[in-house]
């Protein structure tokens, strides 16, 4: 890795100690340090300045640093690693010839495009919206964004028109770079035609482009002179480009994530800490060196693809691979063929996926060889012991490393994981804070909590990778994160430490389900099924569930005169699926004659939540509700259900 110095990529449990107290004693000198594995077109003099303070909030790293994110994940790269491949594309379809992409063939795409959005009117600060399938073209569109200023939103495939139209509308996007279909699972998904969909509906006329990417070849609607073909205007442009200069603190990307209150938000995440952040923790958590083929297998959509299928991996000038299916296409052993197609030695999935392929027996495992792995990764969602020890013992024939991640759209990067080389694992425990990270656990006073101890999972000082705002709406980054309890970061999550001083996290406390590892915010649940015209009211909670981690309980009250009916539960799933995307489906839809109210009109999620999970000897208190015979009628139903 060009780095290595900064710091030691492989870390002992004498170098964690050592490297952990320095990071927090002194984290200028730290975060300085780490800076230097960056190529900087102007190296920063500043490192940090920095309060959470909300009457003197600000949040800056590397202040006066200059750099273009593009640069370091492509052009410093090319003298040593020209013809390396930066990405090895696996195809949906496996009898498809997967595809290897050098560093330098990367580079040309990038430089292509990035021209081609020039020439198209974009300029540095404009927004750009990225709805692909998982392609290389998904990496290139990021990068030539990251080339040129642009900021990048990148929306998850499998989100429906209105929700990509309410992220159009939030931040104003000039261009949308999508493609006639993706593919997943033999399915085809009308990507096109979804974006056509969505630039319908109000809010969303700041769009003058659409560059259509021909996947499947499938036969789409182009509206001219909207719409353009991808390879019609890029194949034909220079392949050098100059890339802008960047401030640290400009925007890198937006990504929207689900809170527990109204829509979701854009995390903002800007250019020099963000990318310091991202190689670093790649590096370290991972183990990486440069033969490594490293997969991970979340989609560019999300965070994680971001930060470690993206910026963290291409960064360090890593092999990282780009998979465009899912595990159980053609059959359950697809992940164990890719990994001895490719030789994978490093593995970074989701315990929901470990627990959906657990549940077909070792067999399709045992049948492959997975002989080049050297490192397994989980992240997304608490893994559970009985998973963890599956995905050791059998994945990994209990050779391998576990690095259970914990992170968040808001962190950048990884916070909290064990380094595969600085202690004894422990099944379902994110173990202890990355150097540099100074997490803590408060009461619901805000009280910090010493030694063994559970609370909520706060972190009391910032990091390089941590987002700057909520696209658009500066009060609500403060309000969300830093007004529970002042002067911290407040995560949401709940968390245990253990007499090692370990963390195990405990999932969300406040109003986001997290279903197969992906957010869902409650509000959004609720706001798609009361849009339906015989719905009074709806309220949704999560429960505990085997494969997803947690499903999505809803209850909803009919409007009078409305009968509950078969039918209606599935127009109801189908406002969900429209409003939202499929991932935000109701695993179960309860009618409610009542919602349990306080006096004051507050819904008691807590006693909903107890009602889903089945725990009704458990309700607590429920006299200060205004009808307590409301919560009898849903416990009788409930186990009627
Ligand atoms: C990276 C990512 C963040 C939420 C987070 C927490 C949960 C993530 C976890 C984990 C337990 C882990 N989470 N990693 N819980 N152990 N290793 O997933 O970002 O989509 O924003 O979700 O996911 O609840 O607060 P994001």
């Amino acid at each position: 890795m060009p780095t290595a110095a900064h710091p030691p990529a492989r870390i002992t449990r004498d170098d964690y100690e050592r490297l952990y107290a320095d990071s927090v004693r002194d984290p200028d000198a730290f975060w300085g340090r780490i800076a230097q594995r960056i190529d900087w077109m102007r190296a920063p003099t500043q490192v940090r300045d920095v309060s959470f303070d909300v009457a003197d909030f600000r949040i800056r790293w590397y202040g006066d640093g200059e750099l273009n994110a593009s640069v370091n994940c492509l052009d410093r790269h090319l003298d040593t690693r020209g013809d390396k491949p930066a990405l090895i594309f696996e195809p949906d379809d496996p009898s498809q010839p997967a595809q290897h992409v050098s560093y330098r063939e990367l580079h040309a795409r990038v430089c292509r495009l990035g021209n081609a959005l020039r020439h198209l009117g974009v300029r540095k600060g404009d927004r750009v919206t990225i709805y692909l399938p998982m392609i290389v073209d998904a990496v290139v569109a990021m990068l030539a964004c990251a080339r040129i200023g642009a900021v990048h939103s990148v929306v998850f495939g499998g989100f429906a028109p209105q929700s990509i139209a309410d992220r159009i509308a939030d931040c104003g996007s000039k261009l949308v770079i999508t493609a006639d279909e993706g593919l997943r699972g033999g399915k085809r998904i009308a990507l096109k035609a979804n974006v056509d969909a969505a630039l319908a509906m109000h809010g969303t006329n700041s769009v003058e482009t659409v560059l259509v990417v021909r996947h499947t070849g499938a036969g789409v609607d182009m509206q001219m002179p909207r719409d353009r073909w991808f390879d019609a205007v890029v194949d034909s442009q220079h392949a050098h480009c100059e890339p802008e200069r960047m401030n640290a603190e400009d925007p890198l990307f937006i990504l929207y994530t689900s809170g527990s209150t109204g829509k979701p938000k854009g995390v903002l995440h800007t250019t020099g800490g963000y990318l310091v952040y991202a190689s670093y923790t790649h590096e370290c958590v991972f183990d990486l060196r440069e033969d490594d083929v490293y997969w991970c297998t979340a989609d560019v959509g999300w965070i994680t693809g971001h930060s470690y299928i993206v910026y963290g991996p291409l960064a360090n000038g890593a092999t990282a691979l780009v998979f465009e299916g899912v595990p159980n296409y053609p059959d359950v052993s697809r992940f164990w063929n890719v990994i001895d197609k490719h030789r994978v030695t490093l593995f970074y999935t989701a315990p929901t996926a470990i627990r959906a392929l657990m549940r077909e027996g070792d067999a399709p495992v045992t049948s492959t060889s997975r002989a080049s792995l050297r490192l397994l990764g989980t992240v997304g969602e608490p893994i559970n012991p009985e998973a963890w020890r599956w995905y050791h013992d059998v994945v990994g024939d209990a050779r391998c490393p576990i690095v259970d991640t914990w992170w968040q759209t808001e962190t950048g990067g990884i916070l909290i994981s064990p380094l595969p080389h600085a202690g004894t694992p422990k099944p379902g425990s994110a173990t202890k804070p990355l150097p540099g990270v100074r997490p803590a656990l408060v009461d619901a006073n805000g009280e910090l909590l010493d030694g063994e101890a559970e609370g909520n999972l706060v972190i009391l000082d910032s990091w390089p990778g941590q987002m700057r705002t909520v696209y658009g709406d500066h009060p609500r980054f403060i309000d969300t994160y830093f007004k529970t309890y002042p002067g911290m970061y407040f995560t949401g999550d709940g968390c245990r430490r253990d007499a090692d001083g370990d963390y195990w996290i405990t999932g969300r406390v406040d109003d986001v389900i997290n279903v197969s590892g992906h957010r869902i915010g409650t509000a959004e649940v609720e706001s798609a099924l009361v849009g339906h015209a015989g719905v009074a009211e709806a309220a949704v909670v999560g429960f505990p569930h085997d494969l997803k981690g947690q499903g999505i309980h809803a209850f909803v009250t009919l409007k009078a005169g409305i009968e509950p009916s078969d039918a209606l539960r599935s127009e109801l799933v189908q406002c969900v699926r429209t409003g939202i995307g499929p991932i935000a489906t109701p695993d179960r839809i309860q009618w409610a004659p009542g919602l349990p109210k306080t006096r004051s009109g507050k819904i008691m999620r807590r006693i909903l939540r107890k009602i889903a999970e089945g725990a009704t000897e458990q309700l607590g208190d429920t006299s200060t509700l205004a009808d307590p015979g409301v919560v009898e009628s849903l416990v009788a139903d409930r186990t009627a259900s």
